[in-house]
């Protein structure tokens, strides 16, 4: 009888202990995230913090500027029968001082986003230097660029923003190697498993794990993108920003930022939201296309999925694109 007693004192005790918990946590519990599963976070939308805000004093006229960018090469629809792929960007458009490349005291400034198909882009600084996209498989491709300012805001005026489709024909890539760029950027995981192979040889074992070491760096360990084709008479989302590891200011807040083309969200008079997931917690929405700062980010690995959907919530899908979802790192 007492034991009984006893065991009812510690389910009344585990039962107030469970109901004290924040229901946000309750998504966070699952196995597969048991290990990495950051604290419990309550994100809130705040203003453009401060260091942006004297960063855009600055830059005088350039955040009124509206950079056209032309995608040289590849050109749209072609079949190149290599597996390195030369990409060529022109800016041009109404620039009021934009210009890119990297100060190199404080290693930002402004620069282009580059994304293979829907993997997370690569920065491209100095488009007067080379820019190689290599190890690229055989089939289709597309690749999306846009004008971005030194904090990867991106520009959101028409030109702005180019996409080409082109299709890799006889490459010869290793499909257990990711695609890279030319300084050795990783622009996409393998397509295969990595390796475990016994018999690779010391210098690939190195590429390996350089490989590795640099998507743990840009976010970039997430399945190969499943993308498929696009259709261009249908809406177009291109997730840009968070990406990789953020930590001191750049932790909170973190800007959410992306690209649309093909459709118009509801602030903006359209019919589309964004809806935006963070670790599986309950779905927030986008209904103006502008940054979203988020404050109240917690140490750890985060999911962000950004989704297009419809008047009735459903997602627009687009070849797969119109849902993605990333890992980003904040470091304490
Ligand atoms: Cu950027």
């Amino acid at each position: 009888m007492r034991n009984v007693f006893l065991l009812t004192i510690l389910f009344v005790m585990m039962f107030a202990v469970a109901c004290g918990e924040p229901a946000s946590n309750t998504s966070n519990t699952n196995a597969s995230n048991a290990n990495t599963a950051p604290a419990p976070m309550t994100l809130t939308e705040t203003e453009t913090p401060q260091r942006i805000r004297d960063m855009m004093a600055q830059r005088g006229e350039q955040d009124q500027a509206e950079p056209e960018l032309e995608i040289v090469a590849p050109a749209e629809g072609s079949v190149v029968e290599s597996s390195t792929v030369r990409v060529v960007l022109e800016l041009d458009g109404e620039l009021k001082g934009y210009q890119t490349g990297m100060d190199h005291n404080t290693g930002m400034g402004n620069h282009i986003h580059v994304i293979l198909d829907n993997q997370p882009y690569e920065a491209y600084y100095n488009l007067s230097r080379e820019f190689e996209l290599r190890n690229v498989q055989d089939g289709e491709h597309t690749l999306r660029v846009f004008a971005s300012r030194p904090w990867h805001e991106s520009y959101k005026n028409e030109g702005s923003f180019q996409m080409v489709r082109f299709t890799v024909k006889g490459g010869g890539a290793d499909p257990s190697q990711p695609t890279t760029t030319n300084s050795g950027q990783q622009m996409s995981t393998a397509n295969a498993a990595p390796t475990t192979n016994a018999n690779a040889s010391p210098a690939n074992a190195n590429t390996t794990a350089n490989a590795n070491a640099a998507g743990t760096a840009e976010g970039k360990d997430m399945p190969p993108s499943q993308a498929g084709t696009i259709d261009d008479k249908l809406p177009l989302l291109t997730y840009s920003r968070p990406k990789g590891e953020y930590k001191g200011d750049e932790a909170d807040p973190i800007m959410i930022d992306f690209w649309l083309i093909g459709g118009e969200l509801v602030g903006d008079g359209g019919q589309y939201r964004v809806r935006y997931t963070i670790n599986n917690d309950e779905p927030k929405f986008i209904e103006r296309w502008q940054p979203l700062w988020l404050q109240g980010w917690t140490p750890g690995k985060h999911t962000v999925r950004l989704e297009l959907v419809d008047k009735d919530g459903n997602v627009v899908d687009n070849g797969g694109y119109n849902s993605t979802t990333r890992e980003i790192t904040v470091l304490n």
